[in-house]
């Protein structure tokens, strides 16, 4: 599938440090520390509605750490899937009487067109759950052939024995009525007859008619499991023991988790991911966001409503990324008027010296991506500038050129338009 184009990344002097993430298997912030080549992979859109400031969040947190990455020295190998198969989509497709794959390309199409807007770095492998079904397939036919899945005989589904990971709850650490309720609220079946727990996720679902499926060989007809998609294309794509398995807190448990231990048999090493980061959720009026939900503020309606990108994301940015928010209107005035601010000061033809201001950001994006620290480096150094008179011309041309720079490069906020 292709991805979308590439943002400007301005060249920074130097290299910044090794960035920290905080890890939701050890509940606590670590170092990565990738070899030459840095390996995302982040969890992407199902394509049956327009990308909500929710998703928009996640994956701007994402973003933040791939240009840290760049900026610290390491080339990135960004990886992203599109579940362009599932049953939410299905069932909006069926409920509007649209073809459910005219849905997900007309939605992926819409989700491109806002992160290029967004200025997000786009990943270098983007792949659809629908190209990738013969990958999905083998790695399900081989945890068969591992003993760690099992068919049910009443419908041919076939699904992974939790059991056969020691190691499973090791991602979320959730005790076991927790994941119950929390399989049961993210579309697991924790009730269908015969499986061995009720924590088994299914691998591959038989075909049923009216439903898309594939010839999954000894699998016969039907589609995969949504774990398996994602494992399927991170391990073909990044291999296993990858640096970070990036998504919104709403995939801690189950998806994160069944992935681990899918990956932990078909691999036979631990960890998949040296570090699983989660996004905190949106909300709007206290609700999280979402398409189910219908509460949405839309990327596409804020930009044809004419909003600026960069007051998108310095909205989002505003927030640190693992905390829970909401979406505010005030919220966006806020981040209008830092832009204006920021802008004003960057255009002054001098200013003082911004060494400090890509050294700060430096340091609060290397911690744990702390973008509300960043910002507040960069708000110091415009107070400053904005507090001179401009005709007292103190400082050099360098300093706001530096800081558009940072504040570009580092942040993705476009401060002056390139000639
Ligand atoms: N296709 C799957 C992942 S394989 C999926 O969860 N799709 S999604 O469209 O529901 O979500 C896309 C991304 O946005 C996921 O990383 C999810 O965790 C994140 N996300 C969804 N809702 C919110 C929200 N309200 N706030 C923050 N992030 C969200
Ligand atoms: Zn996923």
């Amino acid at each position: 599938m292709k991805s979308w184009s590439s943002p400007h990344l301005p060249h920074l002097p130097g290299t910044g440090g090794p960035v920290s993430l905080h890890d939701s298997a050890s509940r606590s912030v670590r170092v990565t520390s990738p070899g030459p080549v840095a390996r995302l992979y982040v969890c992407g859109i199902t394509p049956y509605d327009a990308t909500h400031m929710g998703h928009a969040s996640t994956y701007l947190a994402f973003d933040l750490l791939v240009r840290a990455w760049r900026d610290a020295g390491h080339e990135v190998r960004y990886v992203q899937n599109v579940t362009d198969v599932d049953d939410p989509l299905l069932e909006r497709a069926a409920a509007t009487g649209e073809d459910w794959r005219d849905l997900a390309v007309r939605e992926t199409d819409l989700f491109r067109e806002d992160m290029t807007a967004l200025s997000v770095v786009p990943p270098d492998v983007y792949l659809g759950a629908v190209e990738t079904v013969p990958q999905a397939a083998a790695a399900v036919r081989e945890l068969v052939g591992r003993g760690a899945a099992y068919r049910l005989e009443a419908t041919g589904d076939v699904y992974f024995d939790v059991a056969s990971d020691e190691r499973f709850g090791g991602v979320g650490g959730y005790d076991d009525a927790t994941m119950r309720q929390l399989f049961a609220e993210r579309g697991g079946d924790p009730a269908t007859p015969g499986k061995r727990s009720p924590l088994d996720p299914v691998l591959w679902r038989a075909a049923r008619e009216g439903e898309p499926s594939w010839d999954g060989g000894d699998l016969g007809a039907g589609r995969p499991g949504w774990h398996i998609e994602c494992v399927a294309i991170a391990l073909e794509h990044l291999g296993a023991g990858f640096d970070v398995q990036g998504g919104g807190s709403d995939l801690v448990f189950p998806h994160h988790e069944m992935g681990a231990s899918h990956a932990h048999v078909l691999t036979g090493t631990a960890p998949y991911a040296q570090v699983y980061a989660h996004g905190g959720m949106v909300a709007l009026d206290g609700e999280k966001m979402s398409k189910s939900r219908g509460n949405l503020v839309l990327v596409s309606s804020l930009r044809r409503a004419g909003e600026d990108p960069s007051a998108v994301r310095l909205a989002v940015l505003a927030h640190h990324y693992r905390d829970d928010w909401s979406w505010t209107d005030d919220g966006l005035a806020g981040a209008r008027e830092r832009l204006a601010r920021w802008r004003e000061a960057v255009a002054r033809p001098s200013g003082p010296d911004a060494q400090h201001v890509l050294d700060g950001v430096r340091r609060r994006l290397a911690d744990d991506l702390d973008a509300p620290g960043a910002l507040a480096v960069v708000d110091a150094w415009a107070d400053a500038q904005l507090a001179q008179d401009p005709a007292d011309a103190a400082g050099s041309a360098a300093g706001p050129a530096l800081v558009a720079d940072v504040v570009e490069g580092l942040l993705g906020v476009v401060l002056r338009t390139r000639a």
